[in-house]
């Protein structure tokens, strides 16, 4: 529960009325009710941002179990979102980074913008497109010592890929270190720490930083700065949510990190279908894309043909040929 005797003194008296309210509540739905009208009282300034973010923390987890009940008569944690496409990222950073402003810009989820800090309370995933391929990006809550939910570790140590989302235009290096200590505190490890934290039940996970805020020329030297304190072992890139600027580019360092191959079926004696590659680990063989098209090829798989990376167009080759990205083949049974 929140510690009452560390409020702000600065409060509207409507809201110690409503907080009296709040307390006898007697129904979930009401305590809603309550919750956000206390909210509405609360003064937007620095001041109240803790007391913001716990009101807002509470509200959303009542809302989240009133929903689930609902539906399913029992309790699922927001956090566990379901993977889906080609790999699964986790957006996350300190209050009013930008992280909402990407997913909503970059994704087909809208969530909430807003100037004020401490603004999105759920993690909201959303799919980005990358290339011809569609991937999950997370919008996350902010990550902060006191108010962050546990399950928000277990959501990380699912991801494929941590975007730390840092802001050029405020400490971007406090920032970093402060999420990362965070991380390393919580047994997720950036792939590029890995070597200095090998503690059983630690979890590994590539990690790329971004600079948000990098809207324009004016912006650059912020992020040199940034990168000579950061150091050179540190994987960042310069972005702006607003602008776009390096977007492309930023889109092209994930699919690098994802480290998958974008392989397109040929039916027999058709064309193959390029608008729809499978997408697998890098280094996988024919036997593994035979088995994700479908049991039947990989059970009885009599040949196998490929375009792209094999010496010559349409050559055959074994259960063991390790495809390359955008290889075309052609699988007969
Ligand atoms: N100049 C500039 N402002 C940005 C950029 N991205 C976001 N902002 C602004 O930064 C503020 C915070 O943006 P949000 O997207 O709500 O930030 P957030 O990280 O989701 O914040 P929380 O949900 O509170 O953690 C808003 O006023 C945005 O318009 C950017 O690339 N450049
Ligand atoms: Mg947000």
């Amino acid at each position: 529960m929140y510690n009452f005797l560390k409020m702000p003194t600065n409060l509207p008296p409507e809201y110690y009325a409503i907080e009296e309210r709040y307390k006898a509540a007697q129904t979930p739905e009401e305590q809603v009710e309550l919750l956000e009208e206390l909210i509405s009282t609360i003064p937007k300034h620095k001041g109240t941002d803790h007391l913001r973010a716990d009101l807002r923390r509470r509200l959303s987890k009542l809302k989240e179990r009133g929903a689930q009940q609902k539906k399913t008569g029992k309790v699922v944690s927001p956090y566990i979102v379901d993977k889906e496409g080609a790999g699964q990222m986790a957006l996350i950073g300190f209050a009013n980074v930008g992280k909402s402003t990407l997913v909503a810009e970059l994704t087909n989820a809208a969530p909430e913008v807003s100037p004020h800090p401490f603004t999105t309370w759920q993690p909201t995933p959303g799919m980005m497109a990358l290339e011809n391929i569609q991937v999950q990006v997370i919008d996350t809550p902010p990550i902060d010592r006191e108010f962050v939910e546990p399950e928000f570790y277990v959501m990380l140590r699912r991801a494929d890929l941590i975007l730390l989302m840092v802001d050029l235009e405020a400490d971007a290096l406090t920032q970093m270190n402060e999420s990362i200590r965070l991380l390393v505190e919580n047994r997720v490890i950036p792939a590029h720490l890995a070597d200095a934290h090998p503690e059983p039940g630690n979890r590994v996970v590539p990690l790329l930083v971004l600079g948000n805020k990098f809207d324009d020329e004016s912006a650059d030297e912020n992020y040199h700065i940034f990168c000579e304190l950061a150091g050179p072992g540190t994987p960042c890139l310069p972005v702006s949510a607003v602008t776009k600027r390096n977007i492309e580019e930023m889109k092209r360092r994930i699919f690098e990190t994802l480290d998958v191959i974008r392989i397109y079926a040929k039916p027999f004696g058709e064309d193959p279908d390029l608008s729809a590659p499978f997408v697998l680990a890098r280094g996988s063989t024919v036997e593994q894309f035979a088995l994700q098209l479908h049991r039947d090829f990989y059970e009885n798989l009599k040949t196998a043909r490929v375009w792209g990376s094999a010496d010559f167009d349409g050559q055959q080759v074994s259960r063991e040929y390790v495809l390359q990205d955008g290889d075309v083949v052609e699988l007969k049974i």
